[in-house]
C-alpha cells in the first residue's frame, strides 16, 4: 500500500477505535481505490476519501417499550447517514443483539459503493437497533417498532432517508415501522420505506429481489466460462428473506441447493431442497419462527449439524459446485475458503453483506474460485428498493414480469461494469476490484461536482 492510503488507514483505525467490522470493510476498500488514486489525482487534493469513510451524519437514540407481561425495556437505536451525493440516504434497518455503532458503519459503507452500482439515484445509510426479535410475541415487536418510530420520523422522508429491511426486519417490521410513520407524520408517503406489502405501496419481486439478483449474478459469472447453472449442487448458509428467494430462484434455473442454515446449525439435504421443502422453511422461518433443526423431522432424508464454536464451519466443507453465503459478515474464514475450493466450488455469489473475511478472499483468489463480492452481488435488493421508490413517485404498480426483467438487467449491468473496470485497471477477472472502484469513481465524481461539503 501507498504510504498515503496506509496514513489514512491509520487515522482510521485511530479515529473509529473498537469498529473492527467498519475499518475491515474500508481497508478491503482501500486496496482498489489506491489504484484510481494514481489515476485521479483530483480525487485525492479534494480529499475524496478522507470524506467518504466519515458519515455525513450519525444519529443514535433511546428506544424504550415495554413486553407483553408490563416490564420496561431500552434498546439502543441508530440510523448512519453516510453518504448522500448521489440520493437520498438508502439502506436497510438491522433489529439483531450484536447491532452498534461500528457494525452499523460498515454496512453503511458498503451501501455507498453498491448503491453507486446500480446506478440509481441512491445515497448510502444503515440503521437499526440492538433488539433481538427472537422469542418476542407480535404485539412485543409492534411496540418497539412503534417506539424505534416515533424517534426515527423526524430523521427520515422520501427525498431524505430511505430505510429498508435488513437481517432481523422484514414485512413483519416494515408494516408496523409504515403505520407509525403515518400516523405521526399525517401522510401516507410511500417513498419513506421500501419493502412495503405490495397492497400498499410496496414492489412487487422486492421481498424476492436480493435472492434472486444474487443468483443473476452467479449465473452471469458463469456465463463468462460458457457455464450454467443448470444441475449444480449449491451451498446455501442462512435461512431468511435472502436464503429463501436464493433457493426458489436456483431451482427456477435447474440448480440444486442441498443446505441452509440458522444460528443454531445447518441442513444438509442430499436429495436437493424442492419447491415442497422449501415451502415448508417458509412457513417455519416467517410465520412459525421456528428453528432450522426441526427440518430433519419433517424431512428425514436430511441431515442437521448443530452449530459449534470451531476454526471452521462444515456447512462450507459440504463438497458442491456454488456458494451463496446469504446469512451474516465474516461466516467465511480463511479455513473456510479454502474446503469450499477443495470441495469443488467454483463459484460464491454473496448475498450477505461482507460474509467472507480479508483472508478468505484471498484464498478464493489465489484457488481461482469466482467471487462475486457482496457489493456487487446482493445489490438487487435495494436495487428494486430503488425502484419502488420509483413506482411510489409516479403512484404506479409494475407487473412482477416488468420489475423482474429490470433486476435482472440491472444485475446483468452490475456484472459487466465490475468486468470491464477490473481490466481497465489491470485486475482481469476480479470482481472485488471492478466493484470497489466503479462504485467509488460514480460516488467520487458526484462528490467532486458538488464541492466541499
Ligand atoms: P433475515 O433476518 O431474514 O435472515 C438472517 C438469517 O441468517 C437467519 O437464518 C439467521 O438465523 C441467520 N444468521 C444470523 N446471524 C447468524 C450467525 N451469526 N450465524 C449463522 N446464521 C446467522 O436476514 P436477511 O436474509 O435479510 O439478511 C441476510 C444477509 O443478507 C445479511 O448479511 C444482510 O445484511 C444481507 N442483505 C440483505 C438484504 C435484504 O434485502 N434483506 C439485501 C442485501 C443484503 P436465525 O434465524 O437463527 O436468526
Ligand atoms: O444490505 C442491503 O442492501 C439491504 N439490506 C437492502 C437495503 C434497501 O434499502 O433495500
Amino acid at each position: 500500500m501507498s504510504e498515503y492510503v496506509d496514513q489514512l488507514l491509520t487515522n482510521v483505525a485511530t479515529k473509529n477505535p473498537h469498529e473492527p467490522e467498519f475499518r475491515q470493510a474500508v481497508e478491503e476498500v482501500m486496496e482498489s481505490v489506491e489504484l484510481v488514486l494514481e489515476r485521479h489525482p483530483e480525487y485525492r487534493d479534494a480529499k475524496i476519501v478522507e470524506r467518504i469513510v466519515e458519515p455525513e451524519r450519525v444519529i443514535q437514540f433511546r428506544v424504550p417499550w415495554v413486553d407483553d407481561a408490563g416490564d420496561v425495556h431500552v434498546n439502543r437505536g441508530f440510523r448512519i447517514e453516510m453518504n448522500s451525493a448521489l440520493g437520498p440516504y438508502k439502506g436497510g434497518l438491522r433489529f439483531h443483539p450484536a447491532v452498534y455503532i461500528g457494525k452499523l458503519k460498515f454496512l453503511a459503507f458498503e451501501q455507498i459503493f453498491k448503491n453507486a452500482l446500480t446506478t440509481l439515484p441512491m445515497g448510502a445509510g444503515k440503521g437499526g437497533a440492538d433488539f433481538d426479535p427472537k422469542g418476542k410475541t407480535d404485539t412485543e415487536v409492534m411496540r418497539f417498532c412503534q417506539s424505534f418510530m416515533t424517534e426515527l420520523q423526524r430523521h427520515i422522508g422520501p427525498d431524505t432517508d430511505v430505510p429498508a429491511g435488513d437481517v432481523g426486519v422484514g414485512g413483519r417490521e416494515i408494516g408496523f415501522l409504515f403505520g407509525q410513520y403515518r400516523r405521526i407524520r399525517n401522510v401516507h408517503a410511500g417513498g419513506v420505506l421500501t419493502g412495503k406489502g405490495v397492497g400498499w405501496g410496496g414492489s412487487l419481486i422486492r421481498p424476492e429481489a436480493t435472492g434472486y439478483g444474487a443468483v443473476y449474478f452467479a449465473e452471469e459469472m458463469l456465463a463468462t466460462r460458457d457455464e450454467s447453472l443448470e444441475g449444480n449442487r449449491c451451498l446455501v448458509s442462512g435461512s431468511g428473506n435472502v436464503a429463501q428467494y436464493t433457493v426458489e430462484k436456483l431451482l427456477d434455473l435447474g440448480a440444486k441447493p442441498i443446505t441452509l442454515s440458522d444460528t443454531g446449525g445447518f441442513v444438509y439435504d442430499p436429495d436437493g431442497i424442492d419447491r415442497e421443502k422449501l415451502a415448508w422453511v417458509m412457513t417455519l422461518k416467517n410465520e412459525r419462527r421456528g428453528r432450522m433443526r426441526e427440518y430433519v423431522e419433517a424431512f428425514p432424508s436430511a441431515t442437521f449439524t448443530p452449530a459449534e464454536a470451531g476454526d471452521a464451519n462444515p456447512l462450507w466443507a459440504v463438497p458442491a459446485d456454488c456458494a451463496f453465503p446469504s446469512a451474516i459478515e465474516n461466516e467465511i474464514n480463511e479455513k473456510d475458503a479454502v474446503n469450499l475450493a477443495n470441495g469443488g466450488v467454483k463459484v460464491v455469489s454473496e448475498g450477505a453483506n461482507m460474509p467472507t473475511t480479508p483472508n478468505g478472499v484471498q484464498v478464493f483468489f489465489d484457488m481461482g474460485v469466482m467471487y462475486g463480492p457482496g457489493k456487487a452481488a446482493n445489490a438487487g435488493g435495494v436495487a428494486v428498493s430503488g425502484l419502488e421508490m420509483s413506482q411510489n413517485s409516479m403512484r404506479v404498480t409494475w407487473d412482477r414480469e416488468v420489475v423482474d426483467d429490470r433486476l435482472r438487467t440491472i444485475m446483468k449491468r452490475i456484472h459487466q461494469q465490475c468486468r470491464e473496470t477490473a481490466e481497465d485497471y489491470g485486475k482481469p477477472g476480479s470482481y472485488f476490484h471492478g466493484a470497489n472502484i466503479a462504485g467509488f469513481t460514480r460516488v467520487a465524481d458526484a462528490m467532486l461536482a458538488q464541492g466541499v461539503i
